[in-house]
C-alpha cells in the first residue's frame, strides 16, 4: 500500500504481525503522519483565517455547580444492570462499560456492584469496627476513629471471580465487552493499613486467619490467611479522592489486592482472629472452583494474568477501512503486567502492543497499538504477560483445568471477529 509510506519524514509503517499489525513505537510520536489517508480528518484550505465563531463563544456559559456530572452531549455512560432478583432480594451485579473508558482508572459511579442482599444504607455515626479473636485486647472503632488515623492511597484493580464466566459457556454469546468482562474496575483507594490497626490489638500467638464480616443483610462473610493481612490489606475508606460509595461499601470495606473480589467484604464491621478459616457459606457452597476430578478447590485467592482488548469489541463496528488503535487493559492478581501481545490472525502471529505508565503491581495497565484494518476479515487477541512470568493461557487451557460447570476465575484469552462488514463479535478461536 503506497500510503503506508511516510513521504514526508522518511518514516514508513513497519509491519509487525499479520493482517495489519503496526510497529508500536509509531506511537510514541515517530509518525502517523505519513498514514495519510488512513486517518480521517479535515485539511483546511491554505487561507483559513476565515474560522466560525460558534454561538458558545458569544456569550456566557452556564454557572459552576456542587457536584459536577457528565456533559449532557456524553451518550449514555452507564453501568450495564440485569434486571432486580425476585427470588434473592438485592442479590445481584451492575457492570462496568469497559469498552466506553480510556485509560486505566473507573470513574466511582461507574465501578461494577457485585451485592447478595442489596446495598446497606449504613449511618456512619452508627456503624462500628471490632476486631476480636485471638488477639491481645478486643477494639471497637467508629468511622471516625478510623479518619484519625494515618492513610495509604493505591490504585488497584478489583475484579469478581465470576468475571468472564459467560466464556465458559459451549457456545461463544454475541455480548459486548461490559456484558463479559465488566465485573472488573480500578481505581485509586485510600484507607488505614490492617497491619497498623492488628498490631494495636496485638496478634495472639497461634493466630493464622483473619476473618471478615459485612453488615449487609447476607452477613458476608471470608476467611484470608494472616500472611497476606499483614502484607498489604488495608480498610479503604475513599475510592479516587470521595469516600466510597454505598455500592462499594461505605462507610468502610476490606480491601485486599489482587484477590477475588469476593474476599473484599463491604460494610466491613468484624474481624475475628482464628487458627483456621471459618468455612463461611461463600468459601464453602460458593467461591469454590470444582475441578475435572470431582474434587474443589477450596480457596483460589489471587486473579490470574488476563487482558481485553475492549476496543475494537464485541458488538461494536468499524465504519471505515485504515488505521485503527487497538487499544484494551491488562491485569494480574500476581503482580504488574510486563507484556501485552496482539494478534490479528487468531493467534498465528503476535506484536508487542505499547503499555501505557510503568506496568503498576495489582493496577490495570492500558495497551495500545496501531493496525490497519484493510477490509479483510480478523480475529483480534490480547494475551498479556505478568511480572511473575505467568503467561495468559487460551480459553481451551482455561476449562481443562476445571470441571465444566466451573465458571470462577476465567481468564482465557478473548477473541473478538472482525468480519469484512466491520461487524465486531465474541468468538472462540
Ligand atoms: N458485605 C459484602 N461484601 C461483599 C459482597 C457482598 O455482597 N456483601 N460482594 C462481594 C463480591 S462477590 C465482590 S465481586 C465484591 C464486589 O465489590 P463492588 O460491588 O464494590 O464492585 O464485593 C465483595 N464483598
Ligand atoms: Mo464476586
Amino acid at each position: 500500500m503506497s500510503e503506508i509510506n511516510n513521504q514526508n519524514n522518511k518514516e514508513s509503517l513497519e509491519r509487525v504481525a499479520a493482517n495489519g499489525l503496526i510497529n508500536r513505537r509509531h506511537l510514541l510520536g515517530l509518525g502517523l503522519a505519513g498514514a495519510g489517508g488512513l486517518i480521517s480528518h479535515s485539511v483546511l484550505a491554505a487561507d483559513s483565517s476565515r474560522v466560525e465563531i460558534p454561538a458558545w463563544s458569544k456569550m456566557p456559559g452556564r454557572d459552576p455547580s456542587g457536584y459536577g456530572s457528565p456533559s449532557s452531549f456524553v451518550g449514555s455512560y452507564q453501568r450495564l444492570a440485569g434486571a432486580p432478583n425476585a427470588v434473592l432480594p438485592g442479590s445481584g451485579v451492575s457492570r462496568t462499560p469497559l469498552h466506553l473508558l480510556q485509560g486505566n482508572i473507573t470513574p466511582n459511579s461507574l465501578h461494577f456492584e457485585r451485592h447478595h442482599s442489596g446495598i446497606p444504607a449504613i449511618d456512619p455515626a452508627q456503624h462500628r469496627l471490632v476486631i476480636h479473636g485471638m488477639v491481645r485486647q478486643p477494639l471497637e472503632f467508629s468511622y471516625e476513629d478510623l479518619l484519625a488515623y494515618p492513610m495509604q492511597s493505591r490504585i488497584y484493580f478489583l475484579e469478581c471471580s465470576g468475571n468472564s464466566g459467560a466464556n465458559t459457556s459451549a457456545t461463544a454469546g454475541d455480548s459486548s465487552a461490559a456484558a463479559i468482562h465488566g465485573l472488573l474496575s480500578c481505581s485509586e483507594w485510600t484507607g488505614v493499613s490492617l497491619a497498623t490497626l492488628l498490631d494495636e490489638a496485638g496478634i495472639a500467638e497461634g493466630a493464622t486467619w483473619v476473618t471478615s464480616t459485612g453488615a449487609d443483610g447476607a452477613s458476608m462473610g471470608r476467611s484470608i490467611p494472616l500472611n497476606k493481612a499483614l502484607r498489604d490489606v488495608f480498610i479503604a475508606l475513599y475510592q479516587n479522592g470521595e469516600p466510597i460509595r454505598p455500592e462499594q461499601g461505605y462507610p468502610m470495606r476490606l480491601f485486599v489486592p489482587g484477590w477475588e473480589g469476593n474476599v473484599s467484604v463491604k460494610w466491613l464491621t468484624q474481624i475475628k482472629l482464628a487458627d483456621s478459616p471459618a468455612n463461611f457459606r461463600d468459601e464453602t457452597s460458593k467461591y469454590t472452583d470444582l475441578l475435572p476430578d470431582g474434587k474443589a478447590l477450596q480457596f483460589t485467592f489471587p486473579m490470574g494474568v488476563k487482558s481485553l482488548i475492549t476496543s475494537p469489541s464485541g458488538q461494536m463496528s468499524l465504519r471505515r477501512q485504515g488505521l485503527h488503535e487497538v487499544s484494551g487493559v491488562a491485569w494480574s492478581g500476581s503482580g504488574a503486567i510486563s507484556r501485552v501481545e496482539v494478534s490479528a490472525d487468531g493467534g498465528r502471529s503476535w506484536a508487542d502492543a505499547h503499555l501505557d505508565g510503568t506496568g503498576q503491581d495489582l493496577a490495570l495497565t492500558r495497551f495500545r497499538i496501531p493496525w490497519i484494518w484493510e477490509g479483510g476479515p480478523a480475529v483480534l487477541q490480547s494475551r498479556a504477560t505478568d511480572s511473575a512470568g505467568q503467561v495468559q493461557p487460551t480459553r481451551a487451557m482455561v476449562l481443562a483445568n476445571y470441571d465444566a460447570t466451573n465458571r470462577y476465575h476465567f481468564n482465557g484469552i478473548q477473541s473478538w471477529s472482525v468480519s469484512a462488514q466491520g461487524e465486531v463479535k465474541n468468538v472462540y478461536a
